[in-house]
């Protein structure tokens, strides 16, 4: 592939603020010679690759700037395979407009947001699942968010992506190659080959398809909804579990009107907290706002925490809420607080009537609180690949294409079992290509490009 040098840009690439140093990043043609104009100590033009060598910026009038250390790229060893210069000068915020205004007065453009990464990707650094993975590992803030991010940086899926999707593409120019024949009945594409393609293509596919509800979890958070009846002790539940008086505690059922949302880290995952509305027959209207509020987040959520109160709960009243609860399909845990006041009898009989396990705990004396959450993180855990290193797909655009490649090899498949015209299996077969290729980037347009690097930083 040739490689780009496009017109030199530059942007601080250290986050803007006070710091003792800050980078500024100059990329493309004549980078190192601009540079070198308004730098005095070595002839960085003279210089190799890799190196740093220290010197001044200088103003217009020849005063000294700041010291700096300036490292030099050269093409194609450099992020963007272009000719750059990395410039590390003190962390002022006026050295840092000093210096760009300098660059820009030597002729180098300011940086577009994600422009640095746009060129890595055009010059082939990589493909755009990677460039987002670049993204989203600058925003990672935690421990699962960033591995997730880096594993899709080093290649993650996409890889045996565009592997499969070169040996779709042999068949596909097969099965038109038959279209051209017309009446004759010929296949060049052997069916039963073409078929074990696509169940393969499905089968890596479907378990990213699937990955994708922990990936979004991993980046934004598992939104774990606290429910049950009013004076359950959600509230003593979530101060407990955050460590905070977040929310108000009353004996007063009914105290929590609206959501209350908070974040938790469990074992590097993030957890949404989220406190709601006893669940009842509203006495009120903002009640009943709350209560279809409640129910909203129910349906939102990724994780139920059902909690009663196992001193009033009578256990039709559980039986009946717990069969709600697992009707949701979604993962729940159930909980039963209050375990100061009870005995052992009453954790029985309850334990009876819901016929699976209960963890007991007490929020007010904050006990058992410890296995309350391991069982969270276990279940996000076993939900999904959190743990388990394998590819975690954790952007909405790869989500939509992934699916609707598998739609249209689904449709292939039930096409080729029913015994189609070729013309119809390489429609769906074009369609497939047409997604895995917007996926990994292998077919782009401008307008793609733009929205995916608009929503870099400037600077990367
Ligand atoms: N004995 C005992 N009381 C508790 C425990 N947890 C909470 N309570 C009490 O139960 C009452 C209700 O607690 P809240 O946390 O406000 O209950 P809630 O589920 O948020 O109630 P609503 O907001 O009305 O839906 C308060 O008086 C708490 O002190 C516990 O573990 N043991
Ligand atoms: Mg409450």
């Amino acid at each position: 592939m040739t490689l780009l040098q496009l017109e030199p840009i530059a942007a601080l690439a250290t986050a803007p603020g006070i710091g003792a140093i800050a980078v500024i990043r100059v990329s493309g043609e004549g980078a190192i010679d601009l540079t070198n104009q308004i730098f005095r100590g070595k002839d960085l033009t003279q210089q190799h690759s890799h190196t740093a060598h220290f010197g001044t910026l200088r103003s217009q009038d020849d005063a000294i700037i700041d010291e700096v250390l300036v490292t030099v790229f050269r093409a194609p060893k450099s992020f963007t395979k272009e000719d750059v210069v990395e410039i590390s000068c003190h962390g002022s915020e006026f050295i840092i407009q000093q210096i760009l205004r300098r660059l820009t007065a030597a002729g180098i453009r300011l940086a577009k947001p994600g422009e640095f990464t746009q060129r890595a990707f055009l010059n082939g650094q990589f493909d755009l699942v990677q460039a987002e993975a670049v993204a989203d590992l600058i925003a990672s803030d935690s421990d699962a968010s960033h591995r997730a991010a880096l594993s899709q940086l080093r290649g993650g899926f996409s890889k045996q992506l565009l592997t499969l999707r070169q040996q779709l593409i042999d068949f596909v120019a097969l099965v038109e190659l038959e279209l051209d024949f017309g009446e004759e009945d010929v296949e060049f594409a052997h069916r039963d080959q073409l078929r074990q393609l696509m169940l393969n293509i499905r089968q890596v596919l479907q378990p990213l398809i699937d990955s994708f509800r922990t990936g979004n979890a991993i980046k934004n958070g598992v939104a774990t909804v606290i429910v049950g009846k009013p004076n359950a002790g959600k509230s003593t539940l979530l101060n407990a579990l955050l460590n905070d008086e977040r929310a108000i505690v009353s004996d007063i059922p009914g105290t929590t009107r609206d959501v209350i949302e908070d974040e938790l880290f469990i074992d590097g995952i993030r957890f949404r907290l989220i406190d709601t509305a006893g669940l009842r027959q509203a006495t009120d209207t903002i009640e009943a706002i709350g209560i279809e509020r409640t129910q909203q987040k129910m349906r939102d959520a990724a994780l139920i925490v059902y909690l009663f109160d196992g001193l009033n709960i009578s256990p039709e009243e559980l039986r009946e809420a717990v069969t709600e609860v697992r009707e949701s399909g979604k993962p729940y845990l159930l909980v039963g607080n209050k375990l100061d006041a009870i005995d052992n009898q009453r954790r029985q009989v309850l334990e009876t009537v819901v016929n699976e396990p209960i963890l007991w705990i007490s929020a007010a004396r904050q006990t058992h609180l410890a296995e309350l959450t391991a069982a969270l993180s276990d279940r996000v855990r076993t939900d999904g690949a959190v743990q388990t290193g394998s590819a975690v797909v954790t952007n909405a655009r790869h989500y939509d294409h992934l699916t609707a490649t598998d739609d249209a090899i689904a449709r292939a498949l039930t096409g080729l079992d029913t015994g189609v015209t070729p013309d119809w299996l390489a429609m769906d077969l074009r369609v497939a290509l047409q997604h895995l290729g917007e996926l990994t980037g292998q077919i782009v347009t401008d307008d793609i490009l733009a929205s995916i690097f608009s929503k870099f930083c400037i600077g990367k």
